[in-house]
């Protein structure tokens, strides 16, 4: 009897220190205790199944929440008031994060799926190294018609968005640099152009576009497109592309002037509580199946190599949603314009917004 009392007593001192010392690891990784992880993603922007699949593969529960520009998205993570674990910020706001050291470093280890990605679009500009960054999808902002209703007409110049007859018939989507930046491309500008006098310049010119727009809207973007509820949008080239497999007649165009490059990324901002739990999901997202069926659900273009070889060649091969880098070179990636000129764009932006007659 003794015997048996003595084993019972080892086993629950050993209990006891392999829970302690569990604790302890896990607490040192940044685990919360809870095993969840809080998402911020724009709208629409994921395939909710996969959030399913990743919570029973791991046992982490997502909490998921939205916004719906870089701007927002920004003013919550600045604020702090909730423990975001993974953010989906485009590169100029990547930057915006990093100078305000409002981002954890990434453990590459923790990422072995990181070789999934085309190099290509590792080791960019506004975060070299992928130190704090992994990039999620790309794209380009351009003209979206509809040819059923418009014929023939093509979109080359920023400036055909001004021709009369196009009156109530444009739909704008809603982002100050978007806007902004194809109000100073139209004038010959730089879409980050500094300079105060051009981007009133871009406004005055913006504001003389109004007869033309019908709205200026969010995600509804692509239900409004495949619904021809206008024939021409401004907007991102994967809203298009979503569109055009419901659309036929949707076309899409990147006018001559030049417009903006952009990518969304993946980081881990400063008010992670679960920094284990956010590289797993990071991990997760940049799985090639996974990455692949994202790709299919959201219809924007994927970095992931491995991901595109599962796709659809057609998707793929497609230019106007996967420019070569002959094209690209030509476009203009978004940079961190600081503090006061990002509220400039964005003060101009709101003018030009209330400017409706
Ligand atoms: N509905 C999801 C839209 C995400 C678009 N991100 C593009 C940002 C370009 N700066």
């Amino acid at each position: 009897m003794k015997k048996i009392v003595r084993a019972f007593t080892a086993i629950f001192i050993v209990s006891i220190i392999l829970i302690i010392w569990v604790n302890r690891l896990n607490a040192s990784e940044g685990y919360t205790g809870e095993n969840t992880i809080t998402v911020f993603n724009w709208g629409d922007y994921i395939d909710m199944d996969l959030i399913k699949r990743f919570e029973e593969e791991t046992g982490i529960t997502v909490i998921y929440e939205t916004f719906d520009s870089n701007e927002a998205m920004l003013t919550k993570i600045q604020q702090g008031g909730t423990s975001y674990d993974v953010a989906v910020p485009s590169e100029y706001a990547v930057e915006r994060l990093k100078e305000e050291g409002l981002l954890y470093p990434l453990d590459h280890e923790k990422l072995p799926n990181l070789v999934n990605i085309d190099e290509r679009f590792l080791d960019m500009p506004y975060d070299p190294g992928n130190q704090y960054s992994v990039p999620y999808f790309w794209g380009t902002v351009g003209i979206a018609y509809n040819t059923r209703i418009l014929g023939n007409r093509t979109f080359e110049s920023w400036n055909d968005l001004w021709a009369p007859d196009l009156r109530n018939q444009i739909l704008l989507i809603d982002g100050a640099r978007e806007v902004m930046g194809f109000g100073l491309n139209s004038l010959n500008y730089s879409l980050n152009d500094k300079n105060p006098e051009h981007l009133y310049e871009a406004k005055e010119k913006l504001k003389k576009l109004w007869p033309n727009i019908k709205a200026i809207v969010g995600d509804e973007m692509k239900m409004l497109l495949v619904n021809e509820e206008a024939p021409v949008a401004v907007t991102w080239s994967g809203d298009v592309s979503e569109a055009m497999w419901e659309n036929e007649y949707i076309d899409y165009a990147v006018p001559k002037e030049g417009s903006n490059l952009w990518f969304d990324t993946m980081v881990i901002p400063k008010t992670a509580d679960n920094i284990d739990g956010a590289h797993k999901f990071i991990n997760f997202m940049l799985d090639a199946e996974v990455a692949a069926q994202n790709t299919d659900y959201i219809g924007y273009a994927t970095p992931n190599k491995a991901a595109m070889e599962l796709l659809d060649e057609e998707v793929v091969n497609d230019e106007r949603f996967y420019p070569p880098d002959e094209i690209t070179e030509k476009l203009e990636v978004y940079e961190s314009l600081g503090k006061e000129t990002l509220a400039l764009y964005s003060e101009l932006y709101l003018q030009f917004k209330m400017e409706r007659k």
